[in-house]
């Protein structure tokens, strides 16, 4: 068995060595420029440097649509090799240790191997995904007409042991949540009864609930709508909210970005949750129509800006039980999905350390006189800051490289995956479409 490809940590070392002149050049000038604005560049860099996000296990396989999938090269074959490739990630932006699983498709034979693979690659796991909006091969009882809310007493059981068993799983490999997203709902005016639906759901997610071991969290995801076209059951965050505060303490309310018709204001949603005490996290991405789980970033990266301005606000004022869990849970259709997370977690990181930037006390007395423009401009002048240096000096104070997408493809890690995996007709690892 010949030990899989992994990149060089000195190759990484030597890329990065000729990328460092520019890099400090620019960060020089940057440094420069935020002092006589009072900011010392060293601060931004360490809370670069402290940014985290996980990766989704499913987010580096190719992901499609339902018209097509096109497998690209070395595409990994199993959680083993999604792993491989999630170390790949972190070795390039040193911000991506934790990576959350989802199951069935993730279930491993030997809980502690996979623990002990991960954690020779520097991973760990983060919020565990269950899924009842697929029936598995030879389940008794199918999900066609719902899970956890589904008029079946029996298919809900089936569901609810489903999540039971991605607790128990969790806990052997150390993971600390669990995030259900159930695809309940109708494509019909009449086909459900919506406060029966809404009231099997609260019954069915009690039973998870008590199932949790005591330093675990519940994080309820929302969508508004798909797989169901006329109703979905957790449509919005209001019902979530209503949800997490029926179950107790240690139940919370998940962002999708992608889960909101389009124009939500999505950040003030995450101001609500964060007020009342319930902000789960994120899966973060970025869609321009519906769920379209593109680059987070990619298509509206002001209002990611506007989310971390929101998500900053209430790290700076320490609010208590504030402790929210970024994720990506994006689909890579067409681009190689390591480069694609890549560089997702960069922007996520751009948005953290530019919202660290935001002027408050100036944005405060804004919103005090009624300022409305001198209030934007504050927010503006932050987000207008090109603070790639920064990102490139923590990655690189950090052992990841200055340019992870330019070392990634002259590590040639694909085209040595694309040998040593070689493509089976049909074959793809278990995961979305
Ligand atoms: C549903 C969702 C959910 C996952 C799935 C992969 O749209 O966002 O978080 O389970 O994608
Ligand atoms: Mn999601």
């Amino acid at each position: 068995m010949t030990t899989p490809f992994a990149i060089d940590t000195g190759f990484i070392t030597e890329q990065n060595r000729q990328a460092q002149p520019a890099v400090d050049e620019d960060y020089d000038a940057l440094a420069r420029k935020l002092r006589r604005d009072g900011v010392d560049i060293e601060d931004l860099v360490a809370r670069a440097q402290s940014f985290r996000v996980a990766v989704p296990s499913w987010g580096v396989g190719t992901g499609g649509t339902r018209f097509a999938r096109f497998p690209g090269p070395g595409e990994p074959r199993d959680v083993y090799e999604k792993l491989e490739d999630c170390a790949t990630i972190c070795q390039l932006v040193r911000s991506t240790q934790a990576v959350s699983l989802h199951i069935p498709w993730d279930r491993p034979d030997n809980a502690d191997e996979l623990r002990r693979f991960a954690e020779a690659r520097g991973l760990h796991f983060d919020a565990m995904n269950s899924n009842t909006f697929q029936d598995r091969p030879g389940q008794p009882l199918s999900y066609k007409f719902g899970s956890l809310t589904h008029t079946d007493a029996a298919v809900r059981q089936q569901a609810i042991e489903n999540n039971l068993e991605c607790i128990e799983l969790g806990q052997q490999l150390g993971s600390k949540a669990l995030t259900v997203w159930i695809a309940d709902g109708g494509n019909f005016p009449g086909q459900q009864h919506f406060r029966r639906t809404l009231e099997r759901y609260l019954e069915s997610v009690r039973e998870i609930y008590r199932a949790l071991p005591n330093d675990w969290r519940l994080f309820l995801e929302h969508k508004f709508y798909e797989p169901a076209f006329y109703s979905t059951v957790l449509n919005d965050w209001g019902v979530s909210y209503h949800c997490a505060r029926e179950l107790g303490p240690q139940a919370f309310c998940l962002v999708d970005l992608g889960h909101h018709a389009p124009n939500v204001n999505i950040e003030m949603i995450v101001a609500r949750l964060i007020q009342f005490g319930k902000l789960a996290g994120f899966h973060f991405n970025d869609s321009k129509y519906g769920d379209d789980d593109l680059d987070a970033g990619s298509i509206k990266p002001f209002q990611l800006f506007l989310i971390f301005n929101e998500l900053v606000d209430a790290e700076l004022s320490s609010m208590s039980g504030f402790d929210p869990a970024y994720m990506l849970d994006q689909s890579h259709n067409i681009t190689d999905p390591i480069e694609s997370l890549m560089m997702s977690a960069i922007e996520l990181t751009r948005a953290y350390v530019q919202a660290h930037l935001v002027d408050r006390d100036a944005l405060h007395e804004a919103q005090e006189r009624s300022d409305p423009l001198l209030a934007l401009k504050t927010l503006k002048d932050a987000f207008t800051a090109d603070v790639s240096p920064i990102l490139a000096v923590a990655r690189e104070r950090s052992g990841g490289a200055i340019d992870p997408l330019t070392t990634y493809r002259a590590g040639e890690y694909r085209q040595r995956k694309a040998v040593e995996r070689p493509a089976h007709q049909g074959f793809a690892a278990s995961g979305i479409v």
